[in-house]
């Protein structure tokens, strides 16, 4: 479990789904000034920062070889990290062969599953929030194929010029992958993010359930003292959220 406790004045940020380099590098670009914009307006007063995935658009590490790009969002992931403050980071669907890049070269540590996490005595549930409660049933298949060690293996073995090229195309062109075709709010009945954060409240509480995923800004009631809030995303919506004096909210960056 990930423990926080805020010092005066400080908040914790969480932000995700930038999907950086997507539908092109070009068009991504001014996207990722904005977000290194809102990185550097927060570092003031960040106690903690949590980015709950779909960072990059397509990620994959070789052993000696990452994608080119992003030098801008990683250079100041470092500063940030450099000075002190700490940053987590939890994979996303678009993002999850991350291996040990963030870590050794940014030593920012990676998530690969939902976490825990108690911020002055309240209890989250963070993650990026893909694969989680009922249905979704093609993409949990698909991503059984993805992070299969024998598949991530041969993959590696493509040159990496047609491996990105190739997992570019599939992200940008494959629904499945990127969900995008729900992006619209289902209804509680239906939000299997909402059954999940039920399902789970059965068995234990939580405070507050934060995910990315949905590219929807929401703020959803489960039950007295315990709320479910999407991030948003940053191509439509440029939304994040701070924790600070025991509340959570939903704001967009301007
Ligand atoms: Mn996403």
């Amino acid at each position: 479990m990930i423990t926080i406790t805020t010092s005066k004045n400080k908040k914790v940020y969480f932000a995700s789904d930038q999907h950086l380099g997507a539908p092109t590098p070009e068009l991504s670009f001014p996207r990722e000034k904005k977000f290194i914009a809102w990185l550097d307006t927060i570092k003031k007063d960040a106690e903690v920062i949590f980015l709950l995935g779909d960072l990059f658009d397509f990620w994959f590490e070789y052993k000696t070889v990452v994608p080119k790009g992003f030098v801008r969002v990683l250079g100041k992931l470092a500063e940030i990290k450099d000075s002190g403050i700490p940053i987590y980071f939890f994979v996303g669907n678009h993002d999850l062969w991350m291996n040990d890049y963030f870590e050794e070269e940014l030593n920012i540590p990676i998530f690969h599953s939902p976490q825990e996490v108690l911020i002055d005595h309240k209890k989250f549930l963070v993650g990026h929030g893909d694969g989680l409660g009922p249905g979704d049933k093609g993409y949990k298949r698909m991503k059984k194929v993805f992070t299969f060690p024998l598949f991530k293996w041969m993959f590696r073995w493509f040159h990496p010029d047609l491996g990105v090229r190739l997992g570019h195309y599939m992200s940008v062109k494959n629904k499945l992958i990127s969900g995008d075709e729900d992006a619209k709010y289902l209804g509680d009945e239906n939000e299997w993010l909402v059954l999940y954060c039920k399902q789970i409240l059965t068995q234990k509480h939580y405070d507050y359930f934060i995910f990315g995923h949905r590219h929807l800004p929401l703020d959803i009631k489960l039950q007295e003292n315990s709320t479910y809030f999407n991030l948003g995303d940053w191509i439509t919506y440029f939304t994040f959220g701070t924790f600070s004096n025991g509340n959570f909210q939903l704001t967009k960056f301007n």
